[in-house]
């Protein structure tokens, strides 16, 4: 099968179309990969924000059509349409059972790039491949843990269900799961990116009257405008916190999100927050990123609480539905966030696009030549 791989840190991705996929083994399922978003996580494995082993096929934000079943699956069946989860939920770990499920104890073995037993199903020339987050989208298939999937009705497309799995379920999860939003409450988001965007629609639905967006694009603020926005900063001309406080009252906005994962930025959002309010950090930033924060100040005297937001604090079992319906009755915003439609040879213009910030998301449309 075709899939594009990353040969090694800070390299471009190479697309080759004699990777080998094993068969699924027990708890597995072979998915036909329809589609896979394109996220600022994948370049960060790129260039080693997010440490990963390589060559690894890149790819954590997708759907498709469940083609075969290992041993003892039960959740899924050939034919099934599913949203892959780039956390598995095995809905019996400590943290599952604690309501915590995007913290399932199954996914630390994510860091090793490898399925849930750390080993691997893919190979190129007799070698491994890694596979991101147990799944590996930029695939045409993929061999994915059942407890990395949820089944959705068929009539839903598949490119648009590509991108719940990772941008619109931390987006939208970091503001109807992580933070407290409440009605009429003002909210500034940093950074109006695929997963940005998704916080300002989660803001909106939650009941934010007043929702800042900052980002150093004009083009991304205009997104941000018709995904729910009601002021834009950018932050390459002013200081953003100066401005946040301008638009609410000199108190800083009741929750701010940080929405790229910089050090500086992060600062930015904690000092932007009102006392009292909350900061939600959604980027992930570099290994060796610290922040200096007065702990006085921060904590004691203006009480901000500060929280950090993984895949949208999302039980993906309830939450891929209730996104859909939200999505059916118009509240949510899905085909608005796909800016580009590319194959999966295009992957490296993407990731210049995404940085160069011309598109909210680009997403692959695998070909299936094989
Ligand atoms: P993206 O590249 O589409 O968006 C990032 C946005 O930030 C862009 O619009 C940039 O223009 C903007 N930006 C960059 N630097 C600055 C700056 N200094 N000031 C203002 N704006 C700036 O990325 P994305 O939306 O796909 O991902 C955003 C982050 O979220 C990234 O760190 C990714 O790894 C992380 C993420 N976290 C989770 C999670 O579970 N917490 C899940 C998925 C993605
Ligand atoms: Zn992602």
């Amino acid at each position: 099968m075709k899939a594009a791989i990353l040969p090694a840190q800070d390299s471009p991705l190479e697309t080759h179309d004699d990777v080998e996929l094993a068969e699924p083994g027990p708890g597995e399922v072979r998915v036909k990969v329809v589609a896979s978003g394109v996220c600022h996580s994948d370049l960060s494995v790129q260039n080693g924000t997010i440490p990963l082993p390589t060559p690894i096929v890149l790819g954590h934000e997708g759907a498709g059509i469940v083609e075969a079943v290992g041993e003892g699956v039960t959740k899924v069946a050939v034919g099934d349409h599913v949203v892959l989860s780039f956390v598995p939920a095995c809905g019996e770990c400590y943290t599952c059972k604690h309501g915590q499920p995007f913290l399932c104890e199954q996914s630390n073995s994510s860091a090793t790039g490898g399925m849930l037993d750390g080993t691997t199903r893919l190979s190129r020339g007799g070698a491994p491949l890694f596979q991101m987050a147990a799944l590996g989208t930029y695939g045409e298939y993929a061999i994915v843990p059942e407890i990395s999937m949820v089944k959705i009705p068929d009539d839903v497309p598949l490119h648009v269900a590509a991108l719940i799995g990772c941008g619109v379920l931390t987006g939208v999860g970091a503001a109807l799961n992580t933070a407290e939003i409440q009605e009429g409450d003002s909210v500034a988001v940093i950074g109006c990116g695929g997963v940005g965007l998704n916080v300002i629609q989660g803001a909106k639905i939650a009941g934010a009257s007043r929702i800042i967006a900052v980002d150093r694009f004009d083009s991304k603020l205009e997104m941000a405008r018709e995904f729910g926005a009601t002021d834009t900063v950018n932050a390459g001309d002013t200081d953003a916190v100066i401005e946040i406080m301008g638009l609410t009252e000199g108190r800083g906005a009741d929750v701010v999100f940080e929405v790229i994962g910089l050090g500086p930025t992060i600062e930015q959002a904690i000092n932007a927050t009102r006392k009292g309010g909350e900061v939600v950090l959604v980027g992930v930033p570099r290994m060796d990123v610290m922040v200096n924060l007065n702990a006085a100040f921060t904590w004691l005297y203006l009480a901000k609480t500060i929280k950090g937001c993984w895949y949208g604090s999302s039980n993906v079992y309830e939450d891929v539905p209730k996104l859909l319906d939200l999505w059916k009755q118009g509240s949510l915003k899905l085909e608005e966030l796909i800016s580009k439609e590319i194959t999966v040879d295009e992957v490296n213009e993407a990731f210049a696009d995404m940085q160069a910030g011309t598109v909210a998301r680009s997403v692959i449309r695998h070909a299936h030549a094989d």
